[in-house]
């Protein structure tokens, strides 16, 4: 199923008066600030999220998956759905792709559909949290930083073959997630698992091209519920800084434990040009990879505020690979990531509207009541017909979920795909 452009165009005729209204009413408000919307709604237009291969499918949880009609079973498939979402919001140009559940059997065919709907190679991700079939060794007890050495050899192999097979597609970044850590006190020797780990994560970085980055993600606990190797956002820097300059810390919102101050690790890392990626995802609890913006959107907007402030005034970190990292268990996968997209243009386009030299003023202050009106001003401001504009200028949808249903996308992969298909993946 692919949606053109025509019938974009027409889907939007029907709602282009209200949207001019509504653009008008906040546009003029704003320039009356002394805001120039058009360079926001520019901001906007350019930012690309990349939507996650395994993202498409029935997400599930240890309990039970619950499927969905249309499913893509193949990466050509996905693809194809990430095309439907590239189509609408104009906002999802890139995948992000797991290995090995999706390694293409023909490179050259992949690069074409990707490129058929406008969609780049973001980071690679590799798997060694579980065995595949045929496996030569077993991930049990631990990958990058397991006690047998043939067991990590065979994980930095596998990173190496991801890297790979990336090159062949044109990503440029490696993401490693490493569920390695232990379920029990006295399992595991803390500090041998970190030198192993250390020790592997430099073995794959010597691999990596010279127009590579790598991306370290950390996490608190799951699928080990004593220890993980890799906990905190230290660790990652610390594990980045001993790899070299191409390497870097990754935010996952939900790889947290609750109330942490995210915004400030973001600060922290974007001032030692140390952050490289980004996993968008809401939460209550843990790593519930629920709907963006779905739980805390106010955290979201604060920590926008801090990556916006970081991309303008920290020049010594590169831009950074954002992707939607969620899980789709009772929502069709599409809406959800069209939920997800809209979330992040949102809090995005609120972070914008910031006006910092106000913010740094009433902070030379201490004036910390006006440091809370400027930050709730932008936040309460309704961005949402800036976010349309941006779509409109990149021939996208005005309403994109809205769009999708009546466009009876579901319905059409149903008829393409059947009711019983599933997407690889956990
Ligand atoms: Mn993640």
């Amino acid at each position: 199923m692919k949606i053109d452009k025509n019938s974009i165009s027409d889907y939007n005729s029907q709602y282009k008066d209200t949207f001019e209204q509504e653009f008008r009413f906040v546009s003029d408000s704003l320039e009356q600030k002394g805001l120039n919307v058009e360079s926001v709604v520019k901001k906007i237009s350019d930012f690309q999220v990349a939507i996650p291969s395994w993202a498409l499918g029935a997400g599930g949880t240890r309990f039970g998956r619950f499927s969905y009609g249309g499913e893509p079973s193949s990466l050509e498939q996905k693809l194809n759905d990430i095309g439907v979402l590239n189509a609408l919001t104009k906002s999802a140009g890139a995948v992000s792709l797991h290995i090995p559940w999706d390694i293409p059997d023909d490179t050259q065919a992949i690069k074409e559909i990707a490129e058929s709907h406008g969609i780049a190679f973001d980071a690679m991700n590799s798997n060694t949290f579980q065995d595949q079939p045929g496996a030569e060794e077993t991930y049990k007890f631990g990958s990058l930083n397991n006690t047998s050495k043939n067991v990590r050899d065979y994980a930095i192999q596998h990173n190496l073959d991801v890297i790979r097979i990336g090159e062949e597609l044109g990503s440029k970044s490696l993401t490693v997630w490493l569920a390695d850590g232990a379920n029990f006190p006295g399992q595991l020797n803390f500090q041998n698992a970190l030198k192993y780990t250390e020790d592997s994560l430099k073995s794959i970085y010597q691999y990596l091209p010279e127009d590579w980055r790598m991306f370290i993600e950390y996490k608190p606990y799951e699928p080990n519920f004593y220890s993980t190797t890799i906990q905190d956002w230290g660790t990652s820097f610390m594990l980045a800084n001993a790899c070299g300059e191409k390497a870097f810390t990754l935010v996952d919102l939900g790889h947290h434990l609750p109330n942490t101050n995210i915004e400030q690790i973001v600060a922290t890392l974007l001032l030692k040009g140390k952050l490289g990626g980004f996993h968008f995802n809401d939460s209550k609890y843990g790593d519930d990879d629920v709907t963006v913006g779905s739980i805390k959107p106010y955290a979201l907007f604060l920590i926008f505020n801090e990556l916006v402030y970081g991309m303008e005034n920290n020049p010594q970190n590169p831009s950074l690979a954002w992707m939607i990292d969620a899980s789709h268990n009772i929502k069709d996968p599409l809406e959800d990531l069209l939920q997800s997209i809209e979330a992040i243009l949102i809090a995005y386009a609120q972070a914008l509207l910031i006006d910092q030299k106000d913010l740094r003023e009433a902070q030379l202050q201490n004036d910390v009541v006006k440091c809370q009106e400027i930050l709730q001003d932008a936040y309460r401001t309704d961005v949402r017909p800036l976010v349309k504009a941006a779509r409109l200028k990149a021939n996208a949808a005005l309403n994109p979920l809205d769009a999708y249903r009546s466009f009876e996308v579901r319905k059409e992969l149903i008829k393409e795909r059947g009711n019983k298909t599933i997407a690889t993946g956990l």
